[in-house]
């Protein structure tokens, strides 16, 4: 497992069917071995368009819950039960309960953004047309439980002891009123003025999910802890790109800036495009 995770580290600059090799060791998947053969053998099988743009190394997209198919959604949960079933999870799990200074400080966005990417790649090993769909609290639609998560309720395994995962949603006029903070966040025009202000929507959005999500050790067992950072991850970016957030970045150095327990540094995190993926 240390060797895997030192592999990933080392890796995790380059674009992601090299992340994808490195977890061979480990969980050898067919994804592997159809990655392996790169290029090649796209000259002399016809395949599918979005298995093309894999193999030649296309950002891809993660999506709105909202938009997600049915076979997007089976694929999305039929990986995550496998990282379940394997340990996988239950790992990222136990590192999310450590102390990594990944909250209340200005480390949160970029720590968080290599956190999902973990996942990600390990469900992209699985199946590598699945990306972390992103849950839209700021859109009226969205402003409940997703129904198709409703009834997803597992137990995950971690190195200290199972999680079962548990919810007592908040009323939708809570998350609504909660959500309508964000476009003024957006207009923030310093990194850690916008940081905290988002950090403290994120936190109330875990409070209003409730009962394994209200809680720092247990929260990512539940799938809806992806898809809720990833809508983080993408308003962050959405900020980034912006008149206000352009060029704007975590004033950290020394060991603040390096994502532990991952050997990537924060100016690694800054763009998502060069880490592989885009929000649609
Ligand atoms: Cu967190």
């Amino acid at each position: 497992m240390c060797a895997r995770t030192t592999n990933l580290e080392r890796q995790m600059a380059d674009r992601q069917t090299e992340h994808l090799f490195d977890l061979i060791d480990v969980n050898p998947t067919f994804t592997h071995h159809l990655l392996m053969r790169g290029g090649q053998i796209g000259k002399v099988l016809k395949l599918p368009p979005w298995l093309v743009a894999i193999l030649t190394q296309q950002p891809y997209a993660r999506k709105d819950q909202l938009n997600l198919t049915d076979h997007e959604k089976e694929r999305f949960l039929c990986a995550y039960s496998i990282l379940n079933a394997n340990g996988t999870l239950g790992n990222l799990v136990a590192i999310h309960a450590q102390m990594h200074q990944q909250h209340g400080t200005i480390r949160f966005l970029p720590w968080h953004r290599v956190f999902l990417l973990q996942l990600e790649m390990a469900l992209r090993a699985i199946h590598p047309d699945v990306a972390i769909p992103y849950w839209d609290w700021t859109n009226p639609q969205e402003q409940s439980i997703p129904a198709w998560l409703q009834n997803v309720t597992p137990t995950v395994n971690t190195p200290n002891g199972p999680i079962s995962v548990v919810r007592a949603p908040g009323s939708p006029a809570d998350l609504a009123t909660t959500a309508a903070n964000v476009p003024s966040i957006l207009q923030n025009t310093t990194f850690n003025d916008f940081t905290f202000q988002l950090e403290g929507v994120h936190d109330f959005v875990h409070v209003w999910v409730g009962g394994s999500m209200s809680s720092i050790p247990t929260a990512p067992a539940d799938p809806i802890f992806w898809m809720h950072h990833a809508n983080i991850d993408r308003l962050w970016w959405l900020w980034h790109v912006s008149a206000q957030g352009q060029g704007k970045n975590p004033n950290l150095s020394g060991l603040a800036a390096q994502m532990d327990p991952w050997n990537i540094a924060e100016p690694q995190t800054r763009d998502i495009g060069a880490l592989g993926y885009t929000y649609q």
